[in-house]
């Protein structure tokens, strides 16, 4: 039988997991969608043949919907989700979360009265070859300990309505979740330091900016977000060992010669440059829900992420390294 899929949220991304949910996933279809902005959704659901829905609310509560995609904006995912854990059914929601670490929380508290884990985030660099190795690297511990990673987030351009706490909620929030996932352990503080603004950037965003991370064990983290650097979608993650430094490649298939020059390209967005891992992460989501058990980022992985970006904004806004703490991890969540 095959999974019933309803996606609130016909916007970039919405579209891409609609597409590559009816096209690449075996075993899933996308049946329902709605989104505020009614003519696209309407003409997305006449495109693909699904029903359209006037509310979110609606689109969950439906028979012909098993399990639901949240690729709404940012502040919209709470809801939904905790409207999704309300009829039990699965929900896979884009990052963040929520808004805040009190909004995650109220999710993780709704999931564990549920009793079983129902959300899945959609933390998608767990799902890139790239960082999968990395985390092999560390795990094997053939280089010795990691001691620190250098990395970096840069985006070609962002638009007015972007400001500056999004650079963390909106972007950095990636490396928040896998860089603990690699390292397998938490965060003890962060610092934030605002180098000198590119002129690319509007008056609301302060671009670049800089997060300093240190882990329980110490292991120490640079992390540049640079959503203005107008040369492609660029991702750094260099790990330094004890006696090997490993780094992650931009996936440029094609290597060009011309007019003198001999270069690789960049990636040009986001949906080039992890095209792969957003397959596979759909993938495996599928096959987790019809084995009745989901296994990728949890919601309580949302909430430390929500707790760090919290701190980090508390750093840029107190120029003071904070430390990170959180409630202690409820028992549905452990591995
Ligand atoms: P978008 O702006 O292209 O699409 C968002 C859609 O949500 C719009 O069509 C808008 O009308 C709709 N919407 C807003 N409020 C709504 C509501 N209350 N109910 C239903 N629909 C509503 O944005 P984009 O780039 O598609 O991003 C969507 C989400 O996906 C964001 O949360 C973003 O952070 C996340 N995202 C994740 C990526 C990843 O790498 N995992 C990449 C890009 C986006
Ligand atoms: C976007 O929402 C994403 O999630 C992309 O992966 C990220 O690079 C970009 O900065 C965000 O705006």
């Amino acid at each position: 039988m095959r999974v019933k899929v309803g996606v609130i949220g016909t916007g970039a991304i919405g579209i891409e997991h609609i597409d590559r949910i009816n096209q690449k996933t075996q075993g899933a279809y996308v049946t329902a969608v709605s989104d505020i902005n009614v003519k696209a959704a309407k003409e997305v659901a006449k495109r693909v043949d699904a029903k359209f829905f006037e509310t979110g609310e609606a689109l969950i509560a439906s028979e012909d919907v098993d399990v639901v995609v949240v690729t709404s904006w940012d502040p919209t995912h709470e809801q939904y989700v905790l409207e999704a854990i309300k009829h039990g059914k699965y929900v896979f929601c884009e990052k963040p979360l929520a808004m805040d670490a009190a909004g995650c929380r109220r999710i993780v508290d709704a999931e564990v009265a549920y009793g079983k884990k129902l959300v899945q985030v959609g933390f998608m660099r767990r799902y890139d070859r790239g960082y999968i190795e990395l985390k092999e690297a560390i795990e094997s511990k053939q280089y010795g300990e990691a001691l620190m990673m250098h990395c970096a987030h840069r985006n070609p351009s962002a638009d007015e309505n972007y400001t500056t706490p999004m650079a963390i909620s909106n972007t950095a929030i990636h490396e928040i979740d896998v860089l603990r996932w690699l390292l397998n352990e938490d965060y003890e503080s962060v610092q934030m330091i605002l180098p000198k603004k590119t002129s690319n950037s509007h008056a609301d965003l302060h671009d670049p900016q800089l997060l300093i991370f240190q882990t329980k064990s110490g292991v120490t983290i640079d992390l540049e977000i640079f959503v203005n650097c107008r040369f492609g979608y660029d991702i750094k993650c260099d790990v330094v060992f004890e006696t090997a430094e490993v780094g992650m490649t931009d996936p440029a298939y094609t290597r060009i010669k011309s007019e003198e020059k001999n270069y690789t390209p960049v990636s040009p967005d986001w949906q080039t440059r992890f095209l792969d891992a957003y397959d596979y992460e759909f993938k495996l989501w599928i096959d987790s829900i019809k084995n009745d058990a989901v296994v990728g980022p949890t919601a309580w992985d949302g909430y430390v992420a929500a707790i760090t970006m919290m701190a980090c904004h508390e750093s840029r806004e107190t120029k003071t390294k904070v430390m990170i703490q959180m409630d202690e991890r409820p028992a549905l969540y452990n591995e």
